[in-house]
């Protein structure tokens, strides 16, 4: 899978990317990121990318210009394809697991970063297909969400992730939240492991483990837990 990040800052991409397990899928080469600086593609001779709204307001914006070259200099689309290109932006559609199960189908993305008061809308007019926010809170450009969106995308794709199985069994899948776990030692300043984990009776511990589910979905998202009512009664 490869990911193409549209950016005013690729090394904040590249830097972040090249750690822990992402880091390592890249070397792996069962994921690829390529981060384009669009002030490369700038034609003004001091590489500005920004210039100033028509009809006034606060701030400045991205040129259509540097943004619609920067994309086209991406090797697929040069050769005709369309991969998909997501537009970070806190308007967007807000992200989720079922997103990124969608996006890891694909086996090319491109993620467009804004900074400034935003872009010009010919560019997004021009080349998005998705806008996706990460949640309802104002950040400062979209290289964190994009990030995000890339590190959520990537561990659902084959080997990334050393437990094929760990992608399937954790929060979000059957809307609950993971169970408690514990590691050694048994007990740490008079904290006891609980029990059962210690009965080797795999049939009670399956059980306990989901009802702790059960109850710290119920505590922490009652709106999750609505859903996985709902779903277990109509099974
Ligand atoms: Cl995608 N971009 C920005 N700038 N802020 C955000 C966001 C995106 N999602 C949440 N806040």
């Amino acid at each position: 899978m490869k990911f193409n990040v549209l950016t005013l800052f690729p090394e904040m991409i590249n830097n972040a990317m090249s750690e822990s397990i992402i880091g390592r899928a890249i070397t792996n080469e069962l994921i690829s990121v390529n981060a384009i600086n669009i002030r490369d593609f700038s034609k003004n001779k001091h590489m500005k990318v920004d210039d100033y709204p028509y009809g006034g307001g606060a701030g400045m914006l991205m040129q259509v210009q540097p943004v619609v070259d920067a994309y086209n200099s991406i090797e697929s689309v040069k050769n005709g394809k369309k991969p998909r290109v997501i537009y970070l932006t806190p308007w967007g559609n807000t992200f989720n697991q079922d997103m990124a199960k969608e996006f890891a189908k694909e086996d090319e993305l491109v993620f467009l970063c804004g900074h400034y008061e935003g872009i010009d809308e010919r560019a997004l007019d021009m080349i998005v297909t998705d806008f996706v926010s990460i949640g309802d809170y104002v950040l400062t450009g979209g290289e964190l969400p994009a990030m995000v969106m890339i590190d959520a995308i990537s561990r659902l794709v084959g080997g990334v992730l050393n437990n094929e199985t760990s992608a399937e069994f954790e929060s979000f899948n059957n809307n609950l939240l993971e169970h408690p776990q514990y590691s050694r030692p048994e007990e740490y300043d008079g904290l006891k492991v609980p029990q059962v984990l210690l009965s080797g009776h795999h049939g009670n511990i399956e059980k306990w483990r989901l009802e702790q589910s059960v109850e710290r979905t119920k505590k922490y998202r009652p709106d999750l837990y609505e859903k996985y009512l709902k779903n277990t009664c109509n099974k």
